[in-house]
């Protein structure tokens, strides 16, 4: 894991698509701190991370893993990002739950899968799918996060929660009936290893819940 990590590090670096090395000499950003002032604005390769045109097969491309949250059998009924994101499989195209079949009747059946442009929550087990997305370089940034009902025709709504390390930067409810949704941004710092989770909860019941969401994170 660690390997791979510093190889998509240096791989994406080599590529230009990613990397602060061009930021003005003193230029110091902490961790979980608001940019410095002399931190110069971002004008070319600013995208780090995008959840719809990064979207791939296979865990851990450009950053990018795809998990769930199985809340009715954590323990403390708390998501702790380093120990309860457990990884989802690719199914034709979909992640989801790894033992998963295709009949609403077998209880490996869940509701729970991960699409390029959003996906769908289980709540009975609460099986609540996860983008992650794992910095390889530090420095200010930028989330732009989107929420929004794919399914309009009704249900209880869908939650969005997107952390930063565990840290809730949003969080954002729709009705079962709202298509348009909401998009928020969020100045943030990383370092490397940062992780950003996007997790869809289907609140009390997952009917008709399948929602929009994604992610991108820029520079700044
Ligand atoms: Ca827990
Ligand atoms: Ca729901």
């Amino acid at each position: 894991m660690r390997g791979l990590f510093f190889g998509l590090a240096l791989a994406l670096a080599g590529c230009g698509r990613v990397g602060f090395g061009d930021r003005a000499p003193g230029s110091d950003a902490t961790p979980g701190a608001e940019a410095t002032p002399d931190a110069p604005p971002c004008t070319v390769d600013c995208v780090l991370g995008d959840s719809m045109a990064d979207f791939a097969a296979v865990q851990n491309q450009n950053g990018w893993f795809y998990g769930s949250w199985d809340a009715s059998t954590d323990g403390d009924g708390v998501y702790e990002y380093a120990t309860d994101f457990h990884d989802l499989s690719n199914i034709d195209g979909l992640w989801r739950v790894p033992d998963w079949v295709p009949d609403e009747m077998d209880p490996r059946f869940s509701w729970c899968y991960i699409a390029p442009w959003g996906g769908h929550p289980d709540a009975s087990p609460r099986q609540l799918p996860i983008r992650r997305w794992v910095s390889p370089v530090a420095g200010p940034a930028r989330v732009t996060a989107s929420h929004a009902k794919s399914d309009t025709s009704g249900g209880d709504g869908t939650r969005a929660l997107v952390m930063l390390d565990g840290a809730v930067l949003w969080d954002h409810t729709v009705a079962g009936d709202d298509g348009v949704g909401a998009t928020v941004t969020v100045d943030i710092a990383l370092g490397v290893g940062s992780t950003l989770d996007y997790m869809l909860d289907p609140l009390g019941d997952d009917g008709r819940d399948t929602s929009n969401h994604g992610m991108t994170i820029q520079r700044r």
